[in-house]
């Protein structure tokens, strides 16, 4: 009795602990939200219906589920590429665990556990989880090394596989609250936590995750050793002696893992980009858990450095192919533009969990930019279609390399779409938040979601057509009269900022204000922290309306961005454009946009599930032979994200505004 009683005030203990110091800010979960719009809940239906049963079935098709049942069994060869092909199972699970969460589905269900009981079995009695070594440990994968762990540090992902098989493992437990794969994930964890940390083996994991997978495990277990082992291979970036500092390659130097100066002292985003936003969001997660002053510090500095210098108008990042890296600052070329999906992916998680931290929009805009444009063109509309890298341009001719041109419906090294499997059922949990007397509204989505204020029950309603519409409607719903602050987003894109710095500016200054209407009265309202923030006492069917300028706005570079001077793109709302071939007489590189072209806008219900068009009259040039002309030729502009869903042909997002020179090339 006296031990039980004694393991409750441990537990207790732990969860106290736990909840001392985290977010100011807290998420209200995509479960308390039910979208209702034209926008969001198609795709995630495509998701549900097709990306998830299309991911299982490439998982079985490609041999990595036959992966798991050989490491069970001990026998046979390892018969995928890479060692990380365990997460494409993972991440699918985790995307198909939340789609659980909101849509029961007992056929789903069933399958998951089937999948879990194979992993299980794969995994060793010490709870070692990594089929590559698992499977033939005398001849793991060459990435693997001949001991555990031996090549953590370069290739093997064995840390990588286990931060995946936790927030997978979260996911499924939060959804169904079975343990099956959770205490999977438990006895993996506490190995690693027996293997790393202070006075054991010393590591900065290769491909970060496993420390967002720690701190999920740890809020949901209350367990303090995740949280410290998390913090522990933060700590260890930029402690290893084997790099050479001088070295301008990224791999020799350690720059590549992020790993070549101390997470605190790190000021510029550097490496490979996706593993670089799992590293920034687990220094928020570890900042906010811990209150430690230095690694928010670090990350605050980081975060502008992505923001002022290395981030694509339409919200993508790492620019670089070799690495799949962030560049040097302002080298963001178009033609090689690398810009991974999972990378866009991270970048979303990163800056939710800035906003959670600081309460500021412009880390919502940043995410709002990322989502609608770069992130969701990485799949295609059928859902079962998908870009790895997300180009800025393709020309037909004479220009190399060519970038990805048309989606696939899988990878050798097929993270993209796993990722997104998971990434988008979760949408709905990026709308609100909440804390103290304050509600957050951050993302536009027709929805009704119930949520708390200090405790109190509070339904919102949102009516709209974003993000082809700016009028917003919000219905607001306590469930008794409640005072408290109703803070709605205005995007900065509403207030003439393209994105929070000076890397993208609108040409020119819009003297059109978003208009605020409570109960159908104007108010006056100021900006904080770019919310405008309402407080009142909120009875039931209290309407707050908001009506959001949506001109088409020119974007024009900083003229430290070269190859972009002389150019426009063009952004109307949320949603950066780019020109088709389809729509532009077959090609789109010689398109010219004028100072003073005009332009229109057209809802299109047929055209790409249905899209808001931009339309103009504009130069073209032509080359007859050896005359070059320009003519003018209607000109239409679809959404970023909705390119190349058409087949294959020339896409442009940056527009000469004139013609300056002309490159005489022959074949
Ligand atoms: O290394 C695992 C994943 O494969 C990375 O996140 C992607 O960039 C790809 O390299
Ligand atoms: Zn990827």
């Amino acid at each position: 009795m006296k031990k039980i009683l004694l393991l409750l005030l441990v537990s207790l203990g732990y969860v106290l602990q736990a909840q001392q110091k985290d977010y100011p800010i807290q998420a209200v979960a995509f479960t308390q939200v039910k979208l209702s719009d034209n926008f969001w809940l198609p795709r995630i239906e495509i998701n549900r219906t097709v990306t998830i049963p299309a991911s299982f079935e490439r998982c079985e098709s490609t041999g990595r589920v036959k992966n798991f049942v050989m490491a069970a069994n001990k026998t046979g060869k390892f018969c995928t590429t890479f060692p990380f092909d365990d997460t494409d199972i993972y991440k699918t699970l985790e995307g198909a665990s939340f789609s659980l969460a909101v849509h029961p589905d007992a056929k789903l269900s069933a399958y998951l556990d089937s999948l879990i009981t194979i992993i299980g079995k794969a995994q060793e009695p010490d709870g070692y989880l990594y089929t590559a070594r698992t499977i033939n440990p005398k001849e793991p994968h060459a990435w693997a090394g001949k001991e555990r762990w031996e090549k953590e540090r370069e290739l093997s992902h064995e840390l990588y596989n286990a931060g995946h098989l936790y927030e997978a493992a979260a996911a499924h437990f939060m959804a169904t609250k079975k343990r099956n794969l959770f205490n999977i994930a438990l006895k993996n964890a506490d190995l690693v936590c027996s293997v790393f940390g202070p006075g054991k083996l010393h590591v900065a994991p290769g491909h970060e995750i496993v420390e967002m997978g720690l701190v999920k495990l740890y809020r949901l277990t209350g367990k303090r050793e995740y949280l410290n082992t998390a913090k522990f291979f933060i700590e260890e970036r930029g402690r290893y002696k084997g790099y050479d500092s001088a070295s301008k390659d990224s791999w020799k130097s350690g720059a590549y893992w992020q790993d070549n100066t101390p997470v605190v002292d790190q000021e510029e985003a550097e490496g490979h980009a996706v593993r670089a936003g799992y590293l920034y969001s687990a220094v928020a997660d570890v900042a906010a858990l811990t209150g430690d002053d230095s690694l928010l510090r670090a990350v605050d500095k980081i975060w502008n450095n992505v923001v002022d210098k290395k981030m694509y108008v339409q919200g993508s990042v790492g620019a670089i192919g070799d690495g799949e890296r962030y560049g040097n600052n302002y080298e963001l070329p178009n033609a090689t533009a690398y810009n991974e999906t999972c990378a866009a992916i991270a970048l979303v998680y990163w800056n939710y969990r800035m906003f959670l931290l600081h309460g500021e929009s412009k880390y919502m805009d940043v995410l709002e930019k990322s989502l609608y444009n770069g992130l969701i063109s990485g799949v295609g509309l059928d859902g079962k279609s998908f870009f790895y890298t997300n180009a800025m341009q393709i020309k037909n001719s004479f220009s190399f390399p060519q970038m990805e041109a048309t989606r696939s419906g899988w990878f050798e090294c097929s993270c993209c779409p796993t990722n997104l499997a998971r990434l988008i059922p979760s949408i709905p949990g990026y709308m609100y938040a909440v804390n103290e007397d304050n509600l957050y509204i951050n993302l536009f989505i027709n929805s009704s979601a119930d949520l708390s204020v200090r405790n109190k029950p509070v339904q919102v309603i949102q009516q709209n057509n974003y993000p082809w519409d700016g009028n917003l409607i919000f219905t607001i719903n306590p469930k008794a009269a409640a005072v408290f602050n109703l803070l709605v987003r205005i995007p900065g894109w509403a207030q003439n900022k393209a994105i929070p710095s000076t890397l993208y500016q609108f040409q020119n200054t819009s003297a059109e204000k978003p208009m605020i209407k409570v109960n159908g009265a104007v108010v006056d309202y100021t900006i904080v922290n770019g919310y405008a923030t309402i407080n009142k006492t909120w009875k039931k069917n209290d309407k707050v309306e908001v009506d959001l300028p949506m001109e088409v706005r020119r974007v024009v570079a900083n003229e430290k961005l070269k190859e972009d001077i002389g150019k426009v793109a063009l952004q109307r709302g949320p949603l950066m454009y780019c020109a088709e071939w389809k729509d532009n007489n077959g090609k789109a590189s010689n398109i010219i946009l004028p100072d003073n072209a005009v332009f229109t806008t057209e809802f299109m219900p047929e055209l790409l599930n249905g899209v808001t068009v931009l339309k103009s009259e504009v130069p073209a040039v032509i080359i007859n032979g050896n005359d070059i002309s320009t003519v003018k030729q209607s000109f239409t502009a679809i959404p970023y994200y909705s390119w190349a869903n058409r087949g294959k042909g020339e896409m442009m997002v940056w527009f000469p505004t004139a013609v300056k020179e002309v490159d005489l090339l022959a074949k």
